[in-house]
């Protein structure tokens, strides 16, 4: 299999942790990680087109050539394809929990993170909008407070003792805010600590570049 991929981007990133996390697990996938110069638009072009009609990254590429286009499928389909010590584990109520989780980080705070990202030190060079980044934080506040209240029972990672795609997911869009020097956890010392335990993780070592 391959995954087509580009560092700095949120949604590859969260697949590359999931990877690098099962690979912790002892689960070997052997998926070559190519990269796709978004910078000069190659996930635009005829090439990328073939893998992926909508022009994002990640794709991955199965064994039969066919592809997957959405990150968060290629993590179910992983756990699907690799069922040994697979990431969501326990019973039905704990996965229930933990991909709800990862729903809400994605879904909630994703976009906004991103947008602020942009509006506050555009990597792409786009003007900064004061006005626009406020905005974007203040959406934030909820889904932080959600997530600062969680940590405080004294778990270690977002979902319990054990690693799950939600702290993937909310690792893969701190990077672009740590990419364009921005702070997004204001006054929530548990969210910070579990960044900086998280970033700890070999998996993470391997994978993060900012
Ligand atoms: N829902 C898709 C979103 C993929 C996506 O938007 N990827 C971004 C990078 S994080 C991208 O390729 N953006 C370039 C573009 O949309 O032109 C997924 O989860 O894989």
């Amino acid at each position: 299999m391959k995954l087509y991929m580009v560092p700095l981007a949120p949604n590859p990133t969260k697949v590359m942790l999931y990877i690098a996390e099962r690979e912790e697990l002892g689960v070997q996938m052997s998926i070559e990680q190519i990269i796709v110069n978004t910078v000069k638009g190659r996930h635009k072009e005829p090439a990328h087109l073939a893998r992926n009609p909508f022009g994002t990254v990640p794709a991955l590429e199965l064994d039969d050539g066919t592809y997957l286009v959405e990150s968060l499928a290629m993590i179910d389909f992983l756990e699907d394809k690799f069922p040994e010590n697979t990431m969501y584990q326990g019973t039905a109520e704990e996965k229930g929990k933990a991909r709800d989780l990862e729903r809400v980080i994605d879904l909630r705070l994703g976009g906004p993170m991103g947008a602020f990202g942009h509006a506050t030190n555009s990597p792409l060079g786009r003007p900064p909008e004061p006005e626009k980044a406020a905005q974007y934080l203040q959406s934030m506040q909820t889904p932080l407070d959600y997530l600062e209240n969680l940590l405080s029972d004294g778990r270690p990672l977002l979902g319990g003792d054990h690693v799950n795609v939600a702290d993937c997911t909310l690792q893969s869009f701190l990077q672009f805010t740590r990419f364009v020097e921005a702070d997004v956890f204001g006054d929530r010392p548990l969210l910070r600590a579990w960044d900086k335990r998280y970033r700890e993780r070999p998996a993470a070592q391997a994978v993060l570049k900012w």
